[in-house]
């Protein structure tokens, strides 16, 4: 195996016995089998076109391989077989990639052919890098893409894109030409986002400021972490007047700010942290908990039973919630279980407040400009993107802590567990946090520095906004694709730039966008927070 897709890959430079996130090396080998595969259902639908069952395995196959969503093999060998079922349904005429026409005899085959078509696969480094960020963009993509169409808001321009950019790397192309395929990766990142906002918020509503408890009650519960609201809703139907109470994890906090979910009184709150804290949180927690999408971090034997896994989590042993033929997922199996649960240890108590996404935002714009012009907020910090398990990620905390009082930060996705419940305090009632929701909401702060440029009539960088973002997996990557095709530069990525960039390609990306590792807080502050 040689996987350095994640911000966490060994050594940073790949893993290559097994993962740090814990994904078996066949694992990860019928992972890029199945993405193989993926290239020459695309490559062929270039030919004969393609239609909705074909797309939606294309997303949720990309889905199911980013990083901490599925770590089953049986899985994915079930998948790699459908993927070649599909491949070879699609009608296709000459010789093309091998991707579009290898067929294997057996399971045994597919497993010796997973270990051929790894990244290292293509062996000049700038075209696997190039290759790889797009591939990552586009899983990225699919997975904002999954959540959308979950809540029946497709286009098909987007998995027309998704298609043809898998097939752009079965491609010679030249650099240029890579490039540009991922700052399109980007544009259409932009408009992938847009569609899930509008399908969040057309469905539940905008979410609006709320302060949300981060104690316990004392009745048995049911955590629900990952980033579908969709099955938040489901569940949430079913466990009304059951006795049981419902509490968000990780991802799912900002759910809690959502007008339709806050109708539910049994909906009370969230417990712990980010993702990786799970084996401890679980194992406090007592009840049942619904891992609905990444991050599931490989369970330990104390409450492995208590785990149930939807949509494209996977993982062997764990019990698994499908949905039927509409779309319907029975939840009774985590009820039952819940109330011969005793209720969740407590872990801390107070709360904090969440939902200042792009309606808020834009409501309160022209006061957030006023105080800009005021002097009242010297500036606003974007501190988006994921969390991560390394020592370093204090940095974090020490950049937030470190901030002058008259400096906002934006954040959106889970690394605002690193400092949102610092008391921070707040700037004439606009929270020092504005915490703008999931990673799957980076949209509404893209669409919010959109909308003051347009308002001041200046330039995207022109703003009084510095970025100083964290990613870990491969939906930040689309993220920073997206704030690159959006013109944004001057971005401080960390901890660690990605493994997958290669000297090259850094060096393009710190031309066209000065894009740069973050350093240390002092050294940091001092280019962020321009006197
Ligand atoms: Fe390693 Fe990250 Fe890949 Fe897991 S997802 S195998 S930690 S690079
Ligand atoms: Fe987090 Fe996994 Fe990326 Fe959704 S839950 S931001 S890491």
């Amino acid at each position: 195996m040689y996987c350095y897709q994640c911000e966490e890959t060994a050594g940073n430079k790949g893993c290559t016995k097994g993962g740090v996130c814990g994904k078996k090396a066949e694992v990860a080998e019928l992972q890029d089998l199945l993405i193989f595969v993926l290239k020459g259902i695309s490559h062929r639908t270039t030919q004969s076109g393609s239609n909705e069952v074909i797309d939606d395995f294309i997303v949720e196959s990309l889905f199911s391989t980013i990083t901490n969503a599925n770590f089953d093999d049986e899985y994915f060998t079930a998948r790699v077989w459908e993927a070649l079922r599909l491949r070879d349904s699609i009608p296709y005429e000459g010789k093309g990639p091998e991707a579009a026409d290898w067929t294997p005899e057996d399971d045994d085959a597919i497993i010796e052919k997973a270990k051929e078509v790894g990244v290292m696969a293509t062996e000049n480094e700038d075209v696997r890098s190039l290759r790889e960020l797009l591939t990552y963009g586009l899983k990225g993509m699919a997975a904002y893409y999954s959540h959308a169409k979950a809540l029946g808001y497709v286009d098909e321009e987007i998995t027309t894109f998704i298609r043809e950019g898998l097939d752009s790397t079965l491609q010679d192309l030249t650099v240029d030409r890579m490039v540009e395929w991922n700052l399109r990766c980007g544009s259409m990142g932009v408009k992938t986002m847009a569609l899930l906002d509008d399908a969040n918020t057309s469905t539940y509503g905008h979410p609006e400021v709320t302060s949300v408890d981060i104690g316990v009650r004392n009745r048995p519960g049911i955590l629900i972490s990952g980033h579908d609201l969709k099955d938040l809703e489901m569940l949430l139907q079913q466990t009304k007047d059951k006795g049981v109470d419902v509490y968000t994890h990780g991802e799912m906090l900002p759910c809690n700010a959502y007008p339709a979910f806050k109708g539910y009184d049994h909906l009370v709150g969230n417990y712990g942290g980010s993702w990786w804290h799970q084996k401890e949180e679980f194992e406090s927690f007592n009840g049942p908990v619904l891992l609905t999408t990444n991050c599931l971090v490989p369970p330990k034997d104390t409450y492995s039973d208590r785990i149930f896994m939807t949509g494209a989590v996977g993982f062997p042993g764990l019990k698994r919630i499908e949905a039927d033929d509409n779309g319907h997922k029975d939840f009774s199996p985590l009820i039952d279980m819940a109330l011969g649960s005793q209720p969740p240890q407590a872990l801390e108590d107070g709360k904090i407040t969440i939902g200042l996404a792009r309606n808020v935002l834009a409501a309160n714009a022209e006061k957030l400009l006023e105080m800009v012009s005021a002097g009242k907020i010297r500036r606003f910090m974007v501190m988006a993107g994921c969390e991560g398990r390394f020592k370093d990620r204090q940095y974090y905390t020490d950049f937030a802590k470190a901030l002058p009082d008259d400096v906002i930060i934006l954040t959106a996705g889970c690394a605002k567990y690193r400092y949102n419940k610092l008391p921070l305090g707040d700037i004439e009632g606009i929270p020092r946090v504005v915490d703008a929701g999931q990673c799957n909401d980076c949209y509404s702060l893209a669409a919010t520095a959109l909308a003051l440029a347009d308002a001041l009539k200046v330039g995207v960088n022109d703003l009084p906004i510095s970025y100083n973002i964290a990613w870990y997996e491969q939906k930040a990557v689309l993220v920073l694709l997206a704030l690159l095709s959006l013109g944004v530069k001057d971005i401080t990525l960390g901890p660690r730039l990605p493994a997958f960039v290669s000297p090259a390609v850094l060096d393009v990306l710190v031309k066209e966008f000065n894009i740069r590792k973050n350093t240390d807080v002092e050294q940091d502050m001092a280019i962020l927070l321009p006197e």
